[in-house]
């Protein structure tokens, strides 16, 4: 039964006296906020229990999501949306004085993800669920997320997120799930009693897995799936290996902290040890349901389960589900393959060389022997089958154990039958360059799956006064099919709308200048460009060559005052792992020119940097509705999609991107006219690399504004950067500027100048903004996962159904 205002009041003050013998006069924030969140779980689980058991009685196939990152952020807002609750809980708060927006800031940002990767698998969660598509979670509950990030002196400094302080409302620890999961030690092969070859294990550690689930609650279609997060525990039986408590932190380590580092693995055994446990612990528990609730032999496994390996890092579902097959349902080795390859599908998400996870084999051996046994027979059956058919050269490349090393991305695309990149783009290059030896012998198992965004929250959510807008302009279908969203194209020469929508961009401005002011001490107006550039920072990102402009801005500034230019504010967020220094160098290059820049009155406020800390899930909700700039700025080829340029264009930023990943697919939907493109294409960038024709010393001598930004990192213009300042001078002039910025340096620069032209013309600003608004439907994360079932997991949504209690 829907919950009115009244029955929402008293409920929540009933709560509060049970669970903490309080009236809500009382109350801190964070009993205010457990209690709330009860409240809404409690919507919520007679249909979690029903979602599953129509799963089960309809034997309904469903898809397991496997990935060692996954980047919800706060969940109490988007869980009232989908549960239909938002209108009637701000409105019953707002009652008792309570203002829903800083009481949603009470909860701790669940961060268990790095990046685009991990957010990507948290936007999926939500549309699976929203599509009602039988799709669940699997990863690792970490103690402590991606590092909290402090500005000390310019300085990046990492300090531990304990998220789990306050206690997390929405899981579930479910005691009775557990499995063990073996590692170390020795294996070899016996025959048992009935002559069968079966493994033996001497001297491995047993490690307890104990699952976390957490209900992912589907927009207003009374589904609500599940995101089983493992911890890792003593078994009993271990109990007396443990003796001592350094012994025991040894093995709680395991899943104590996420890797902060988002594309530059290094083999560490903690971490592989990692990557086996959320994967064997989610197949056998996978298995043992399997047997238990569906009844089906194991031979028919593949048409009611389907399990997505999410980038390289469970990979090992490949030979574990071999190992489970083989070793305890006994079956043979070729029924186990035939059923591996059809359960498994992989996502590829990057082509940088140094993301492609590769352990070296003594590790491997050592850490997971049964694991590592398995892949040497695939490896095996693998030449074999393929010397008959393809070169010698061609199979000795794909090879899974090469050199001393296990290759992953190899091993998932052997043990599956898809492989995806995650945009048009970087499909074509993963088959045409990356992956090209292995689209020779598998031409039809790759394909590409554009990635998208979960839509409801970065636009209801996040972008209040733009969706009151659209509801009076376009009707409130788009709220549930954001493809209506395209009925906003009629409005594109309305200067009522337009103006309007201005005006909400104005206000979520304002909300962050006031953050601004209150994080950072910087003042900032709204009258100015609000031009972002947030994400990760790598040094194929480009960060660098933002900074590059806004030191010529600054000195074309002081060189004359009177340059005729917008009022601009550059904002941003960027988390650099802990272990890149190179990375942190930048940081400290824009903090500092930041310090410059905002204190110059010979500036006064034309331009201000604003490097806000902590950039994570929150604090990109607060920045993305209030963008008017959208930085997309990689070196063409290197980003393999990008997810932040969908939410900036759904919000109404427009693109300065380069033809990379996703943004090649921006410039279709929204046309050539309401984008600005710039620098190298992907094609002249592969040429370079042919050619070796690159060199940066020689731009840096023929281009005078060039040699004056440059000489601005080592002759003290910038100040407190002696090292930084010359390690970026070199990176680009002695180590010849590995990424083209000098080379596209001054198309960037012609392209920020139309952005300023072009937002001088409020107008056409406005208009360029609406259309970006318009096309955003397109990049919704429900319409990619509705292809992934189709196409890839082979399920179907749940017919709709209303949950037994209504
Ligand atoms: C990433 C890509 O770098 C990013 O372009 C993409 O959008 C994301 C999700 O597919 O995956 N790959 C890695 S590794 N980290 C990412 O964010």
């Amino acid at each position: 039964m829907a919950l009115d205002k009244e029955m929402f009041k008293k409920e929540l003050r009933q709560r509060l006296r049970e669970n903490y013998a309080m009236e809500l006069e009382d109350a801190s924030e964070q009993e205010i906020f457990n209690t709330l969140g009860a409240l809404v779980k409690a919507r919520y689980s007679d249909a979690w229990g029903d979602t599953w058991k129509y799963y089960v009685n309809k034997k309904k196939k469903q898809v397991y999501y496997f990935s060692i990152e996954f980047l919800p952020g706060r969940m109490l807002k988007s869980n009232l949306l989908n549960l239909g609750m938002l209108d009637t809980a701000r409105e019953a708060l707002t009652d008792l004085g309570i203002d829903l927006d800083s009481l949603a800031e009470v909860e701790k940002d669940m961060a268990l993800g790095n990046g685009g990767l991990g957010r990507l698998a948290s936007c999926f969660m939500d549309s699976i669920a929203s599509c009602g598509l039988p799709g669940n979670g699997n990863g690792i509950r970490y103690d402590y997320g991606l590092f909290k990030q402090r500005f000390v002196d310019g300085y990046q400094v990492e300090l531990p997120d304990e998220w789990l302080q306050g206690g997390n409302i929405w899981e579930v620890r479910r005691e009775s799930k557990a499995v063990d999961v073996r590692v170390g030690g020795h294996v070899y092969l016996a025959e048992n009693s009935e002559g069968k070859l079966k493994p033996i294990y001497e001297n491995e550690r047993v490690l307890r897995a104990v699952p976390y689930d957490t209900g992912m609650v589907g927009f207003e279609n009374n589904v609500v799936n599940t995101l089983r997060l493992w911890s890792v525990e003593i078994p009993d039986s271990e109990e007396d290996k443990y003796q001592s408590i350094q012994g025991r932190r040894e093995l709680e380590d395991l899943t104590a902290v996420l890797y902060p580092d988002d594309s530059n693995e290094q083999g560490r055994l903690i971490r592989l040890t990692q990557e086996y446990f959320f994967v064997s612990a989610g197949i056998q528990s996978i298995i043992r349901r399997y047997k238990k609730r569906i009844g089906q032999p194991i031979s028919k496994l593949s048409e009611y389960v389907s399990i997505h390996i999410n980038d390289t890092h469970p990979a090992l579902c490949v030979p574990e589900m071999m190992r489970i097959l083989v070793d305890e349902e006994e079956l043979s080795w070729e029924q186990a393959w035939d059923i591996t390859v059809k359960v498994m599908s992989y996502t590829n998400h990057t082509i940088m060389a140094e993301a492609l996870e590769k352990w070296s084999i003594d590790l491997m051996r050592r850490t997971l022997p049964r694991m590592y046994q398995i892949m040497e027979e695939i490896d095996a059956r693998y030449v074999q089958t393929m010397r008959e058919l393809h070169p010698h050269d061609l199979v000795e490349r794909t090879r899974i154990i090469r050199n001393g090393q296990v290759h992953m991305a190899h091993l998932a695309i052997i043990g599956s039958h898809s492989t995806n990149g995650v945009a048009k783009l970087h499909s074509d290059l993963i088959k045409s360059v990356v992956l090209h030896d292995f689209y020779i012998i598998y031409p039809d198992r790759f394909n590409n799956k554009t990635n998208g965004v979960a839509q409801r929250r970065w636009s209801q959510i996040v972008n209040e006064p733009m969706s009151n807008v659209l509801d009076d302009v376009i009707g409130k279908t788009w709220r549930k099919d954001s493809g209506d969203l395209k009925l906003l194209m009629n409005y594109q020469s309305d200067q009522v709308v337009l103006e309007r929508l201005a005006e909400a961009k104005k206000v979520n401005k304002q909300k962050l200048a006031d953050y601004i002011l209150e994080a950072t001490d910087i003042n900032v107006s709204t009258d100015a460009i609000f031009d972002v550039q947030i994400k990760r920072l790598h040094a194929y990102k480009r960060q660098l060559l933002n900074l590059l402009h806004i030191i010529k801005l600054y000195q074309d500034l002081k060189e004359n005052p009177n340059v005729a230019m917008q009022k601009r504010v550059f904002i941003f967020g960027a988390k650099a792992a802990p272990s890149y220094h190179y990375a942190k160098v930048i940081i400290k290059c824009i903090n500092e020119a930041a310090r410059l820049i905002n204190n110059d009155s010979d500036i006064n406020d034309r331009i201000k940097i604003v490097f806000l800390p902590n950039y994570n899930v929150s604090l990109a909700e607060k920045i993305i509705p209030a963008a008017d700039v959208s930085e997309q700025i990689s070196l063409a080829s290197k980003e393999a999609s990008g997810t932040s340029n969908m939410k900036l264009m759904l919000n109404g930023a427009i693109t300065l991107a380069t033809l990379d990943g996703a943004n090649v697919e921006i410039r279709d939907a929204v046309g050539d006219d309401n984008i600005y493109i710039f620098g190298l294409t992907e094609k002249e960038v592969y040429e370079y690399y042919e050619n070796q024709e690159y060199t940066a010393q020689k731009i840096y001598d023929e281009n005078a504004v060039i040699r004056r930004v440059l000489n601005a990192f080592i002759d003290g213009t910038i100040p407190n950067i002696v090292y930084e300042g010359r390690e970026i001078f070199d990176s680009l002039i002695k180590y010849n500027d590995e990424y083209f910025l000098l080379r596209d340096f001054d198309s960037y620069v012609k392209a920020q100048e139309d952005i300023d032209k072009a937002y001088g013309d409020r107008t056409f600003w406005q208009k360029m903004s609406l259309i970006n608004i318009a096309n955003g439907g397109r990049f919704s994360s429900d319409e990619t996962v509705r292809r992934y079932a189709e196409d890839i997991w082979k399920i179907e949504p749940k017919d709709s159904f209303v949950t037994e209690k209504g």
